[in-house]
């Protein structure tokens, strides 16, 4: 009971006494007083005080607890059940994560993707809570599961990577209505390619986690504490151990702890950092006998419980989120390639169909370019790429509105400088104006189709900056000089080489 509680249960205790005296004093002399007058009026007014002192007193009973009223919510056991809101949202989530692998059309990855969903969906109706041992090499992660099974499950070495693989076992807790599925991993941190692998499957064990219990057999090292952070950022829940405590002084054991509580404290709490020992050294005595040290394991046992069924349900229904968002972010990321890798396809087709249109007729102007490069149904066709269904008409508009952009900033003529001094270089003859006009077609075309793909990706917005800042972006970046040289030798392939054998053609043999 905290100090302050008990304070005021003294002075309230104190001045009842008093009260109780002065009271019995006062009203002695009243009764007899109003006995005088009406002995019914002083019966009256004495029952009445009574009244009013036992309602004190019942009232400081109950402050002070030693009275518990019957509650509806004590007296009966609400089974537990995964929060109803959250379990709606991860359902919801993959429902709508199963509609967009559909549309991944890598067999593979779509099949892969399916099979993650399903195994989530699984853990959602089946809601066994995951516990994951987590920790460096040889802190005892192993022999921490053994002595919580109470039986030896898996195998236990003192060099580092003894175990290699992930291992699932099944723990019962008194009490607990779920099942709980206890899974070993390798270490972290070990050293040389195998250790990296093993680190790798142990820390995607450790994201499936409903709940963690990363070990360790000292302070921190930062490395075990960016691991604890990076999982704890993505919203896991974990229990901080101290393993073999064993081979610790008393004094270095608290030193520790404190250390380790002080660490984490923005990512544990200090009740959830716990010491054990799980698989204690034996002991040679003076007179040679051994002793075999019994594990400690039970201030784990207890708080693991008390966890467990606190938050059991959340941590179950939180984690389910999660996998079901993650799922659905690296989906997001495949569809969205796939649809660049077809969006980039279109803009390719297109910028050499244009190509090839203007340097069969060249045009007398040159900003007329931008017109006839913007092409209205290579929008149309980028919009449906984004499930965008746009007609012809708004197709137009906006390869307009576009091409109107193009001339606005000086983009056209930018390109046509551009390309004429790089062909230039590149090419032995004489560069016609067709030729550049064909080429700045097709590198018009492509800047104007990137900054569709940017507009249709972002659903049918330019952002903040509006269409110009789109535009700009997309030439800048389409002026890199890598890019230039290696557009330009397609380019010459594709558009110059056609015109200038058609020329030769043309030329009578003499
Ligand atoms: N003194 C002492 N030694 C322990 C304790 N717990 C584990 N060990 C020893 O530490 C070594 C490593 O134990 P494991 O349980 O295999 O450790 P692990 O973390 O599973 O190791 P890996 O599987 O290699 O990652 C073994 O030699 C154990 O006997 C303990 O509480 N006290
Ligand atoms: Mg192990």
């Amino acid at each position: 009971m905290p100090l302050s509680r008990l304070l005021i249960l003294i002075t309230g205790l104190v001045i009842i006494l008093g009260m109780a005296l002065w009271l019995v004093d006062s009203l002695q002399r009243l009764f007899w007083n109003l006995s005088y007058i009406s002995p019914v009026l002083a019966g009256l007014l004495i029952l009445l005080i009574i009244a009013l002192f036992g309602l004190l007193i019942f009232a400081f009973l109950y402050y002070a607890n030693l009275i518990r009223m019957p509650s509806r919510f004590t007296a009966k056991r609400i089974p537990p059940e995964v929060p109803k809101a959250k379990t709606e949202a991860a359902e919801k989530n993959l429902q709508a994560l199963q509609q967009q692998v559909s549309q991944i059309q890598d067999e593979v990855t779509r099949q892969a993707l399916l099979e993650r969903s399903r195994s989530i969906e699984a853990s959602l109706s089946r809601g066994d809570l995951q516990v994951v041992v987590f920790g460096t090499g040889s802190a005892g992660k192993t022999s921490m599961i053994n002595a919580l099974i109470g039986r030896i499950v898996g195998r236990v070495g003192a060099p580092m990577g003894t175990t290699d693989e992930g291992a699932t076992y099944r723990l019962q807790l008194r009490g607990m209505e779920r099942d709980i599925l206890i899974t070993d991993t390798p270490g972290i941190l070990e050293a040389g390619m195998a250790g990296g692998d093993r680190g790798v499957r142990a820390r995607q064990l450790a994201v499936d986690a409903d709940l963690l219990l990363f070990v360790s057999d000292n302070d921190l090292r930062r490395s075990e504490f960016e691991a604890l952070q990076s999982l704890a950022q993505i919203g896991k829940r974990s229990l901080l151990i101290l393993n073999k405590i064993d081979l610790l002084t008393d004094t270095d054991r608290e030193l520790i702890l404190a250390q380790l509580r002080e660490r984490v404290r923005d990512l544990v709490a200090p009740e959830d950092v716990i010491a054990i020992c799980a698989n204690p050294q034996s002991v040679i005595l003076p007179d040679r006998s051994i002793v075999e040290p019994t594990a400690e394991i039970v201030p784990l046992l207890r708080r693991l419980a008390e966890v467990l069924r606190a938050e059991g349900e959340d941590l179950v229904a939180d984690n389910i989120l999660l996998q079901s968002q993650r799922l659905g972010n690296e989906t997001r990321r495949l569809l969205d390639a796939q649809r660049l890798r077809k969006a980039e396809a279109i803009v390719d087709r297109f910028q050499w169909i244009s190509a090839g249109v203007i340097a069969m007729t060249p045009l007398p102007v040159v900003d007329l370019l931008g017109t006839a490069a913007v092409n209205a149904q290579m929008v149309v066709e980028l919009g449906r790429v984004y499930g965008c269904e746009l007609n012809m008409e708004r197709g137009r508009e906006l390869a307009l509105s576009l091409a109107k952009t193009l001339t606005s900033l000086g983009v056209i003529k930018g390109a046509v400088e551009l390309l004429t001094t790089v062909m230039q270089f590149n090419i032995a003859t004489i560069v016609t104006s067709r030729a550049i006009q064909g080429v700045s077609a097709a590198y018009l075309t492509r800047i104007a189709g990137r900054s569709f793909i940017e507009y249709f990706r972002h659903d049918q917005d330019w952002g903040d900056g509006g269409m110009t800042e789109v535009v700009q972006r997309q030439f800048q970046l389409s002026r890199k000089d890598e890019f230039v040289k290696s557009f330009v030798q397609q380019a010459i392939a594709k558009v110059v080489q056609p015109i200038t054998s058609a020329l030769r053609d043309e030329v009578p043999e003499r």
